[in-house]
């Protein structure tokens, strides 16, 4: 393999940090699971827009290319070589009562964690056998949760077009053929393998198989964030207890996307804040000073609509989860004020 052609102008952590040296160190580098770097850097190869560009195969990804995944992770996380990660999954020690309780300004929230199997490989280097495996033995795992987390599993094979989208444009399901994930391999087989519980309610909800083999995730409308925390607290408990996942004490959660290590949280809201929105580098202040993203309203890579955003922590790595959420509960709360302040 040769050193890929990217252009002048990419800006994404790949580009950065792939250089020519870091190339030539890892260029014929696999790991146990026959993971090589050119399938790592596809993604950011094929897709010249991406933020980051590289995605893991597996836990031993992040060693066996640790000069070009590290650069990206101490980017990204602001977390180093010899730093420890440190999970706080109690609610008490959240300081988050409703910004909005009123209902102006916040109109859903959602927090989600990324979770893998543990000793096995990540989906992108995953093969069919053990993708349907994992498939398998979480939903078992899943079908023997009890009260709020009741629920039922709905394969994506056999799912009609019209549920099928219906439950991603009210932002419950992940959307089909994202680009990123195509490049990595992680759209293989599919739909085979793939699919969505929840409770009757759709406060919680589980992915499975898409970009990590569970991404968990308790919502409800409103802002009220402690709540969706502890609902979601309880859900990662309850499966852990049935199905052990991947964790590492330096980097935490193992996840595909570098960005997700560690907590493997993102805490959002949907928030209305037309008159900031005009004024992008004032809003963009605060969400920075916050550690917060911005992202559209049908998730990432997509566009606000009428001034509502979906505003979430940046960071995941080296902070507890109990962090990331009073990260974006904080955030909110001033990004409120300063909405506020423009309609007056
Ligand atoms: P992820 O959260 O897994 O990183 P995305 O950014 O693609 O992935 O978002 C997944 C889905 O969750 C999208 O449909 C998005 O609109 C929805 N979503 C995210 N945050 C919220 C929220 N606070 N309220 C309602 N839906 C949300
Ligand atoms: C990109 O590089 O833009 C995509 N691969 C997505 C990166 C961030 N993904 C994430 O937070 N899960």
């Amino acid at each position: 393999m040769n050193y890929p052609n990217l252009p002048e102008d990419c800006t994404s952590m790949l580009c950065k940090h792939l250089t020519p040296e870091v190339f030539e160190a890892l260029k014929d580098k696999t790991t146990a699971n026959g993971f090589t770097l050119e399938q790592a850097i596809n993604s950011g190869v094929m897709n010249i827009d991406s933020g980051i560009g590289v995605y893991a195969g597996d836990e031993e990804s992040y060693s066996t290319f640790a000069p070009l995944f590290d650069k990206i992770i101490e980017d990204y996380h602001g977390f180093g070589k010899e730093d420890k990660h440190q999970s706080n999954l109690n609610p008490d020690d959240l300081n988050a009562p409703n910004p909005d309780p009123d209902g102006e300004f916040i109109i859903s929230t959602r927090i989600r964690v990324g979770r893998n199997v543990a000793n096995l490989p990540l989906g992108p280097a995953i093969s069919k056998e053990q993708r349907d495996l994992v498939e398998s033995s979480v939903v078992e795992g899943l079908n023997t949760l009890e009260g709020e987390l009741e629920g039922s599993y709905h394969p994506l094979l056999g799912m009609s077009k019209e549920v099928q989208d219906e439950l991603i444009k009210d932002h419950f399901l992940f959307k089909e053929g994202d680009r990123f994930l195509d490049a990595v391999g992680l759209n293989r087989n599919w739909p085979e393998g793939r699919g969505i519980y929840h409770n009757k309610e759709k406060t919680f909800l589980v992915w499975v198989n898409e970009e990590d083999q569970l991404r968990i995730i308790s919502m409800q409308m409103g802002g009220d964030i402690k709540e969706v925390f502890t609902r979601l607290v309880n859900a990662i408990k309850s499966i852990e207890s049935k199905v052990q996942f991947s964790y590492n004490d330096h980097i935490g959660y193992i996840t595909s996307c570098p960005t997700n290590l560690g907590t493997a949280m993102r805490a959002s809201v949907h928030i209305a804040v037309p008159n900031l929105a005009k004024d992008m580098e004032a809003f963009k202040a605060i969400t920075d000073k916050f550690y917060l993203q911005i992202r559209g309203i049908h998730g990432e890579h997509s566009e606000s609509e009428g001034g509502v955003y979906d505003i979430s922590n940046r960071r995941r790595l080296g902070i507890t989860e109990v962090q990331a959420v009073q990260d974006m509960h904080d955030g909110v709360v001033a990004l409120i004020e300063a909405e506020k302040a423009l309609k007056a």
